[in-house]
């Protein structure tokens, strides 16, 4: 009978190093709430990514010794973006106030101490309207126009190796929209523009804001170079769009730059017969088509059966777990054999530490990314501050 009526309660992960506000927090939400708690930031993700889909809130010091609430929260945010996410802070500055909006994408933030009753309010509320603090409402498409066309919007490189011997092969880029950044999440501008006329407009931006860095781009990353970009599906449906894009390939290839097209496998555009024929076109005139987010949705396998894609790139989810997970890691591997076998090259995103790298050499990848070897830079800084001179060996 409690039992029963436990599985319909809320679930909540608390994390505190006070081990006494946890007890506390326990017994006076014990009744409403099933409260989990962990006064170790480092096991409540271990925790929280094996029991994601059971979490309906999550609640985080922001002072702790293993790592503070917001990289905590942040990293909360990347295993389960859906769940809302409250930060308690013993003094709110307003810097740290803005990083828990920005980086751990709060939807509140308490002031300790808190009292049974405001905490018992702040997790309702939560539960019901899960967006972050300042982010009310979601992003527009039109506020994503205006950004573009006020130049808020700016582009980083991110470069890609070989996974023979991690010599940099070219690099893909992504968007940036510093303004509207601080109080979206780019997951959330790019959400609210993949299926309207305005990715035409920052793709075309994109690849403005790419030819006035070619010469930095050469200097940094060799020359030629082949760069890749994202491509919503919504745009290759469209014809004069694809016309204008091969204009743009052409361009960009009297500047020693190879433009290669990313289009993410989640979108159901790309089974559409507009995007196949436009896609094959684009194949017919030599550019290449990778498909991007291996891995991760429903459309993978079933995309392989296309013949324009050249290659694909390997979702980081799926790397990062590739090193604990049975499953990933043998997906990694088979994927990389049938991809070779239908004439497909692998690119591995998310690449962070030199022991993924040699299993996915291993495995026969041909090229990798990921912060191991650099983070997103806009072109100026490009291998500044990275490891362009790892080795092999
Ligand atoms: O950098 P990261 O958070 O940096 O980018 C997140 C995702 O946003 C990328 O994987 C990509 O799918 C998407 N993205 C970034 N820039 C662009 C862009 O210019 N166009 C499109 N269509 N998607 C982009
Ligand atoms: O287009 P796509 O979704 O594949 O873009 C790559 C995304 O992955 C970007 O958001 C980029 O910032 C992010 N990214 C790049 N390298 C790494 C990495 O090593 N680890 C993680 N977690 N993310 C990465
Ligand atoms: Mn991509």
């Amino acid at each position: 009978m409690q039992n029963t009526a436990l599985a319909f309660q809320p679930t909540i992960l608390m994390v505190d190093d006070d081990e006494m506000l946890l007890s506390s927090v326990r017994r006076t939400l014990g009744s409403s709430f099933h409260i989990v708690t962990n006064s170790s930031a480092v096991t409540a993700l271990d925790w929280l990514a094996k029991n994601v889909s059971t979490v309906d809130a999550v609640i985080a010091d922001l002072m702790m010794p293993e790592m503070d609430g917001i990289e905590f929260l942040h990293r909360a945010s990347e295993i389960a973006p859906a769940v809302p996410r409250i930060l308690l802070s013993g003094n709110v500055s307003f810097l740290s106030l803005r990083e828990a909006i920005n980086r751990g994408m709060v939807s509140r933030v308490l002031a300790k101490p808190v009292s049974p009753a405001i905490l018992r309010d702040t997790l309702n509320d939560s539960m019901s309207c899960p967006l972050p603090c300042g982010a009310r409402h979601k992003v527009s498409a039109l506020e994503v126009v205006d950004a573009i066309e006020k130049n808020h919007h700016s582009i980083v490189v991110q470069p890609r190796v070989s996974a023979k011997d991690f010599s940099i092969v070219g690099g893909e880029v992504l968007s940036r929209f510093p303004d509207l950044q601080q109080r979206f999440s780019l997951e959330d501008i790019i959400g609210a523009s993949e299926d309207h006329p305005v990715i035409n407009q920052m793709t075309s931006n994109v690849l403005n804001l790419l030819e006035d860095v070619a010469d930095t781009l050469h200097a940094k990353l060799g020359m030629p170079v082949r760069i890749s970009v994202n491509c919503s599906p919504y745009s290759l449906g469209n014809m004069d769009f694809v016309q204008f894009l091969m204009q743009r390939v052409i361009d960009l290839r009297r500047k020693h730059i190879e433009l290669e097209f990313e289009i993410t496998e989640h979108n159901p555009k790309v089974l559409s017969e507009a995007f196949i024929r436009n896609a094959r076109f684009l194949k017919e005139q030599g550019v290449q088509l990778l498909i991007d987010d291996f891995g991760t949705g429903n459309n993978s396998i079933q995309l392989l059966r296309h013949n324009f894609y050249t290659g694909i790139k390997l979702d980081h989810g799926l790397v990062s777990r590739m090193m604990t997970e049975t499953l990933d890691n043998s997906f990694v591997e088979w994927t990389v054999q049938i991809a070779h076998k239908l004439g497909l090259s692998v690119i591995a995103e998310g690449v962070e530490d030199l022991a993924v790298a040699k299993r996915l050499q291993k495995y026969g990848v041909d090229e990798m990314q990921g912060y191991y070897f650099s983070r997103p830079e806009t072109p100026e800084n490009l291998l500044m501050n990275n490891i362009a001179d790892v080795a092999t060996s």
